[in-house]
């Protein structure tokens, strides 16, 4: 069963301008902006300006320009910041189970150190 989508969360109300964010890039379907307690010397979360609480909320509902134009924004930005190498590393946590935060899909950007094999 799919989560109901909270438009008070804090990335919504970023997207609507009342909580202020450091942003990187801003294209017609995507937003990305410091996260406010990085993990790497550059963690940016790069989030889709639709209403989507998670990536399986984005998966079925988003449109094909949506889709497309989250992950080109997560690919841009990850170019921008000079991560293309030596690398760099995504994740999108789901869920309770993945600890999920904040319920507005995000794809968290880690680079700039060498990132071990996984993050917690
Ligand atoms: P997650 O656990 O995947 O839901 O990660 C949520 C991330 O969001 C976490 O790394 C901290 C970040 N975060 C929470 N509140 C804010 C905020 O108000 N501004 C910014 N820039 N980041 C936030």
């Amino acid at each position: 069963m799919a989560r109901t989508y909270d438009s008070n969360n804090i990335f919504a109300r970023i997207l609507r301008g009342e909580i202020p964010c450091k942003k990187v890039m801003e294209t017609e379907h995507a937003l990305a902006f410091h996260d406010i307690n990085p993990q790497a010397p550059t963690h940016i979360l790069v989030i889709p300006k639709g209403a989507y609480v998670d990536m399986d909320d984005f998966t079925a509902r988003a449109t094909e320009a949506e889709i497309a134009g989250l992950f080109r924004a997560v690919g841009e930005v990850a170019r921008q910041a000079g991560a293309a190498e030596p690398g760099y590393r995504i994740l999108s946590n789901c869920g309770p189970d993945a600890n999920q935060e904040v319920p507005h899909l995000h794809i968290h950007v880690f680079a700039g150190r060498h990132l071990g094999r996984m993050l917690n």
